[in-house]
């Protein structure tokens, strides 16, 4: 029986689970791995995301579905299937990233617009028939003096529309990604200047939504949480960031979306982890709100790993230590010193 939009999101955000945000495309995985020393070969970001895919336990208990890039879904694992059948064998659900990347946007210097619709919809019926059922499409915003502009926060939602429209048609739930950016050079921005922009940008999406006809309760938002710039000097109490966080979503995000999976954009593994378990503590949400992380999930694990197969197993325990504590703030349940008790 083929599962519902709204079934496939309802199961994306089910308690204490979240995603695993493994889309990194050739240049940013080439980024990662330099940190580790280790050429990024085919076989190489095989091995890896086959490491985090069979990682039992915390597939199986905290992840709900993993993003992939388009290498990643057509990828067998060393046994011959497909890293697909590993992520759906944990009941897990595969995911698949559709954006081209964010390109220079024309008369509008210092911001960009994601692009990928051009054959999106031929693409998303491959990406079906490989076993995608949700995928997704960031968008990047960027504050500056006089950024974002009303030209670029307009173009980026009008595309995202489009692409969840289309995901829609083809049966897949899509992730709708506007990134306002809290790491882009010369970050200086306050978190009041977040909040703001952050408000306005969701606004303009959701319109854009409406006016494409996407069906709301068949789509889960991927939005950053409401944090100074990284050069601002600025230190917001993490429950100030809670705070706003949740201030901006009952302002600009319909009650008709299941769900809410934050990307963690450059903050710290642990800080990511308190920020979305205070989110969640504060009760009483419409929404289903968890992780759907990539830098704040993976990071250790790929220490640990370090490009060695005799360290798969270490990966493997990083891994599930970074998907418990993001599982329990799913939940409003993290804290500080259960996370040392169990590192
Ligand atoms: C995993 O990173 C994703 C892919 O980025 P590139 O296309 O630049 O390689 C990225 O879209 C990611 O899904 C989100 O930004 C969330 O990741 P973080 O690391 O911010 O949690």
């Amino acid at each position: 029986m083929t599962e519902s939009l709204q079934d496939i999101a309802r199961r994306l955000v089910a308690p204490g689970k979240g995603i695993l945000a493994a889309d990194e495309s050739s240049s940013t995985i080439k980024k990662r791995f330099d940190s580790i020393n280790l050429a990024s070969t085919a076989d190489a970001r095989r091995d890896y995301r086959e490491m985090l895919f069979s990682a039992d336990q915390a597939m199986r208990n905290h992840v709900s579905g993993v993003i992939l890039f388009d290498e990643t879904i057509r990828q067998q694992a060393k046994d011959g299937r497909a890293l697909v059948e590993l992520i759906t064998a944990t009941g897990s659900i595969p995911g698949i990233k559709v954006d081209t990347g964010a390109k220079a946007l024309a008369f509008h210097p210092g911001e960009t617009v994601t692009e990928g619709l051009d054959g999106l919809r031929e693409r998303l019926v491959e990406y079906h028939k490989l076993g995608a059922r949700f995928a997704k499409w960031r968008a990047v915003i960027t504050i500056g003096e006089t950024l974002p502009t009303p030209g670029a926060l307009s173009a980026n939602a009008h595309a995202l529309a489009r692409y969840a429209a289309l995901c829609q048609e083809n049966g897949i739930v899509p992730i709708v990604e506007p990134e306002v950016l809290m790491d882009n050079p010369n970050a200086t921005h306050t978190i009041e200047t977040c909040h703001k922009v952050t408000e306005a940008t969701l606004r303009v999406v959701f319109d854009e939504l409406d006016r494409a006809r996407v069906d709301l309760s068949g789509i889960i938002l991927k939005p950053n949480m409401v944090v100074p710039g990284k050069d601002s000097g600025q230190k917001a109490s993490p429950s100030e960031v809670a705070e706003r966080t949740v201030a901006v979503f009952h302002a600009a995000v319909p009650t008709s979306v299941p769900g809410i999976a934050f990307l963690s954009g450059g903050q710290s593994d642990e800080l990511a982890t308190e920020h979305l378990s205070l989110i969640n503590a504060i009760g009483d949400l419409p929404w289903g709100i968890t992780f759907s992380y990539g830098r704040a999930l993976q990071a250790a694990a790929l220490k640990a790993w370090g490009g060695k197969p005799e360290n798969v197993a270490a990966g493997q325990q990083a891994f599930l230590h970074r998907c418990r504590m993001n599982g329990l703030a799913a939940l409003g349940q993290w804290n500080a010193e259960l996370e040392r008790e169990v590192a």
